[in-house]
């Protein structure tokens, strides 16, 4: 036996991020996948756990972002960007890749706290928007979850319209303050929002069928688009950045991220 070996990460291992304000919702996304058997997705030791420094010279603020992936048989990739940083962020970028061989829409969850406030977006996102086959038979069932929670929630605002071909009309989106009443309200409305969402996303996979090699080419070509658009509008691309520099950030985005 050789003492010198460290155990390597692994994409499966739980993200350990101390003070993190969203580690409930991604423990309870991990147990949820459970019984779809994840095996690990491959992730390289530079992503899986990357520490830097943010603030200023004076009071510098210690900053870590980990990544989590797993794999399963409908699902391509799942993955999840956690960002802790203090006083300056704290971020859970959770996104469900379905593999192009079913008809299933993504999961995505941005859940976003900056001194500023929360920003909340959670969704399940076509990759064929004009679709009716595609979109009909989620959208029935999510309009009454997005229903219940949007109107305990303050809408977010406007949100860019080039964005419009790739969430759906169950996008659920809020920006509330920090301090005890967003607080109260991430517990009592963002989280069973989360946990009701993923609920939903997690049947449908149960559920979903093969489809034809010519309804598959279809998919991935919308499934392609998604993805260009997420990795090229990314909003934490100037946050990553100053954390953790121009080279590693854009190696992230693209190669895990948005990595179709
Ligand atoms: N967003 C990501 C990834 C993140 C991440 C991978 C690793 O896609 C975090 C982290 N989102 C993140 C951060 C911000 C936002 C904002 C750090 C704040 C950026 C800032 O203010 O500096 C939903 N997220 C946003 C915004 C929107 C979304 C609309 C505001 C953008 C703005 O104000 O310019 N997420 C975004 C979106 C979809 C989604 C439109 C669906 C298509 O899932």
């Amino acid at each position: 036996m050789t003492s010198s070996a460290q155990p390597q990460p692994c994409s499966l291992d739980p993200v350990n991020l101390a003070g993190w304000r969203w580690a409930p919702f991604l423990e309870h996304a991990v147990e949820a996948l459970q019984p779809f058997e994840p095996v690990a997705y491959p992730i390289d030791a530079t992503f899986l756990r990357r520490e830097g420094v943010a603030g200023s010279k004076a009071q510098p603020v210690a900053v870590c972002t980990a990544t989590w992936g797993c794999g399963t048989e409908k699902l391509r990739q799942v993955r999840a960007a956690c960002v802790e940083a203090g006083s300056a962020a704290s971020v859970l970028n959770f996104v469900a890749n379905p593999c192009s061989g079913f008809d299933l829409p993504f999961f995505g969850a941005d859940l976003v706290t900056l001194p500023s406030g929360h920003l909340i977006a959670l969704d399940l996102q076509p990759a064929l928007k004009t679709d009716q086959r595609h979109t009909a038979p989620v959208w029935e069932r999510l309009l009454p979850i997005w229903e219940q929670w949007q109107k305990v929630l303050p809408s977010g605002g406007p949100i860019p319209a080039e964005a419009e071909p790739y969430f759906s009309p169950g996008f659920l989106w809020t920006r509330l303050p920090l301090g005890t009443d967003g607080d109260a309200l991430i517990e009592n409305a963002v989280f069973p929002a989360f946990v009701a969402y993923l609920d939903l996303y997690l049947q449908l996979v149960a559920e979903a069928q093969p489809v034809s090699d010519e309804r598959r080419q279809e998919l991935l070509a919308g499934q392609r688009s998604y993805v260009a658009y997420r990795a090229e509008k990314d909003p934490a691309r100037g946050m990553l950045g100053r954390f953790h520099g121009k080279e590693w950030t854009e190696a992230y985005i693209h190669g895990v991220l948005f990595d179709l």
